[in-house]
């Protein structure tokens, strides 16, 4: 059976206990309820109401929505915040203040600890180093760091002088970097001469010098460089400085800048079904709210809670349960610099004890990953560890297949923590369709059920409603205060993309197929609906890495890119191509097949390597010309060929393309 059949015949349930219930803060189903329905009966009235209670505003707003322009959603526009106030400078005065804001653990196991206070600091001294590069309001600044303090002080930094962060996660690679500064049009980058993952120094300085060397990027004037390790890297004079001959002499007091409601705190890369990827851009007030209230609604975070995401905060996990979320909360948080196979298996849970982490969230892919080793080695198995601290746990970024949630909720939860399954997109800027752990009794495999105010629906490709029980595409009917506000220099684009005039322009489309169940109502993801990959919670859209194939035009003719099923990544890259030469067998085959899997990872990143390639004199292609797909598919899992192919104008080659390396 595949992940997703598993998922929709599903139906044990587990409600939270009693003792769980009386102690949260939405308590019981009944809570949730009501806040639904205070959200129908006066949609504006509810988000004025958190945005007063949850955001501190330095103008209050006068206007909660304007639709006038929409799909150009306009939230709390009159009024005036800066976000890392609302993260920093607001605990200050209050008990808060000296309570640790960040433990990081290094890649090597060293601890070290940072207070609110500190933390206020050492933003406020790097936001004037910011200022003193002449950055300011509206410039945008890419932030390509590692896993650590620095990587959120950053971004802190930004935010507190209103200027844009876009921060692209440390795997991708020097094209990817050039084209994301560019397209953002970014004045400086943020980096570190070095990161340290599994025990390895991996270069990031000398990828930002290859993208700047592509050239083009004619709006970048300074790069200030972290140096997390005594390597020395290159450094250009005039153009690169180490933080510390940045920071010699900054004051550690900067006033935040207010900015309005609809400021872009940041853009975040993603892909999307074509073309390039796109720059999702998000708001201050709307996004500052949707961070602090899911810290309160899915996590119920509370003083004594020590909260660790394992996101990169090159994701936008990252970014809302890292960077801004916890903060905003007032919360303790974890955060980890390197991975979770180092030195062994079991560093997670190892983790878990030493800090007594109370909330652990992390990605489907993560736990898939260490389920195998601690079946293949006992001695990683979570149960050498006493992980008793935990009360919540949470997963993100892919479906969740029931065997592993049972895992989870076993062996690591120990059967007493609910598990919240959160589903959420770069576009929605926090949780959509999540149980809340005091309430929603869960379901293996399911999301359950939309936030209070986020209109989620089912409906087919006319944007009708379909009736719980059947498959449909998943929508958000009603605006939601941390929304996508556009695509950054492409509103057209980011028109089309999610509001589509066929299903009339007024409905979000997520891009996710999904169903309800017809008892409860419950949500299930199934899935992309468009050419959009998910391989370890990661976006790849299936374009991209096929123009990647194609720009090495001394090798390849034609490509084409699809997703499999894959037990551990959840998805794999699948890649068939044409090669300008005849079709090569054997060593030749698998040696021309690495040199392309290299080239991938060059243009685009490490993990958007194919996992399969298979080369044929030709693509299944209809008489008009169109790559069949959905053949390639059915070729990539190994299915038989049920498909009709009558109109294939090339049978034979479907032979060649299932045959493996
Ligand atoms: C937060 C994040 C978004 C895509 C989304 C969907 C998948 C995320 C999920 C889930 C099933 C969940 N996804 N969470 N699918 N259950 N709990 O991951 O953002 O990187 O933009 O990916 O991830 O397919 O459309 P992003």
């Amino acid at each position: 059976m595949s992940a997703i059949e598993s998922v929709l015949v599903e139906n044990r349930v587990f409600p939270p206990s009693e003792a769980i219930v009386k102690a949260a803060r939405i308590s019981g189903m009944p809570a949730y309820e009501a806040l639904c329905k205070e959200a129908e009966q006066d949609f504006e009235g509810f988000w004025a109401r958190l945005a007063r209670e949850n955001v501190v505003w330095n103008k209050p707003f006068t206007k909660t929505l304007d639709e006038s322009k929409a799909p150009f959603y306009k939230w709390f526009e009159d009024g005036e915040l800066n976000a890392s106030a609302n993260c920093l400078d607001k605990h200050i005065g209050t008990p808060t203040e000296n309570k640790t804001a960040i433990v990081f653990e290094s890649d090597d196991g060293t601890v070290t600890r940072i207070s609110y206070k500190e933390l206020l600091a050492k933003v406020s001294r790097f936001a004037n180093a910011l200022k003193a590069q002449g950055i300011k309001k509206g410039d945008r600044v890419l932030v390509y760091m590692p896993m650590g303090v620095e990587g959120v002080v950053a971004m802190q930094a930004c935010a507190r002088i209103g200027a844009t962060h876009s921060v692209v996660f440390g795997g991708f690679s020097a094209k990817s970097v050039q084209e994301r500064i560019i397209d953002a049009g970014a004045v400086a980058v943020i980096t570190a001469n070095f990161q340290m993952r599994g025990g390895k120094e991996l270069g990031l300085k000398s990828i930002i010098d290859e993208a700047l060397a592509m050239g083009g990027c004619d709006t970048l004037k300074s790069v200030l460089v972290y140096m997390r390790t005594a390597t020395p890297c290159n450094m250009v004079a005039g153009r690169d400085k180490t933080f510390d001959e940045a920071l010699a002499g900054q004051s550690d007091e900067c006033k935040p800048e207010p900015v309005g409601a609809e400021h872009p705190l940041f853009i975040l890369y993603t892909s999307g079904s074509t073309g390039k990827p796109k720059g999702v851009q998000h708001s201050t007030g709307g996004y500052l709210l949707w961070a602090k209230l899911t810290m309160d609604w899915t996590f119920d975070i509370r003083p004594e809670d020590l909260f660790w995401c394992t996101a990169d905060i090159g994701w936008i996990t990252g970014h809302t349960y890292v960077c801004y979320g916890p903060l905003a909360a007032g919360a303790t948080q974890l955060i980890f610099e390197g991975i979770p196979t180092f030195p062994h298996a079991g560093r997670f849970w190892q983790m878990i004890e030493k800090h007594k982490v109370s909330i652990f969230y992390t990605a489907p892919t993560a736990i898939r990953s260490l389920i195998k080793a601690a079946e293949t080695d006992e001695k990683v198995h979570p149960k050498n560890w006493d992980l008793s601290s935990l009360r919540i746990l949470g997963t993100v970024g892919e479906p969740i297949n029931p065997e592993a949630w049972m895992w989870y909720h076993r062996n690591v939860g120990g059967e007493r923590c609910p598990i919240v399954d959160t589903f959420w997109q770069t576009e929605t800027g926090g949780h959509v369709i999540t149980p809340l752990p005091g309430a929603t009794p869960t379901v293996p495999g399911s999301c359950t059920l939309p936030l209070p105010g986020i209109m989620a629906a089912i409906v087919d490709e006319a944007g009708k409603d379909i009736p719980n029980g059947s498959g449909g595409m998943l929508v958000i009917k009603r605006p939601w205060p941390s929304m996508i506000r556009t695509i950054w220099g492409d509103p057209e684009r980011f028109k089309k993309s999610y509001f589509p005039e066929e299903m009339g322009g007024k409905l979000y489309l997520a891009g996710d197929g999904a169903v309800r169940n017809a008892d409860n109502a419950y949500f299930r993801i199934t899935g992309r609906i468009d050419d959009v990959l998910n391989v370890s919670g990661h976006r790849l859209g299936t374009m991209e890495i096929e123009s990647a194939l194609v720009s090495k035009t001394d090798l390849v003719a034609e490509a084409a890119v699809v997703g499999r099923p894959d037990d551990l990544t959840g998805e794999a890259v699948c890649a068939f191509v044409v090669l300008k030469r005849s079709r090569p067998t054997g060593e030749e085959a698998k040696q021309i097949a690495n040199e392309l899997r290299n080239w991938v990872a060059k243009e685009i990143g490490p993990i958007a390597k194919p996992k399969d390639i298979r080369f044929g004199d030709n693509l299944p292609k209809t008489r008009s010309g169109k790559i069949m797909r959905r053949l390639l598919r059915s070729i990539a899992k190994g299915e038989a060929i049920t498909q009709d192919i009558t109109t294939l104008e090339n049978p034979a080659i479907l032979e060649q393309l299932a045959e493996k390396l």
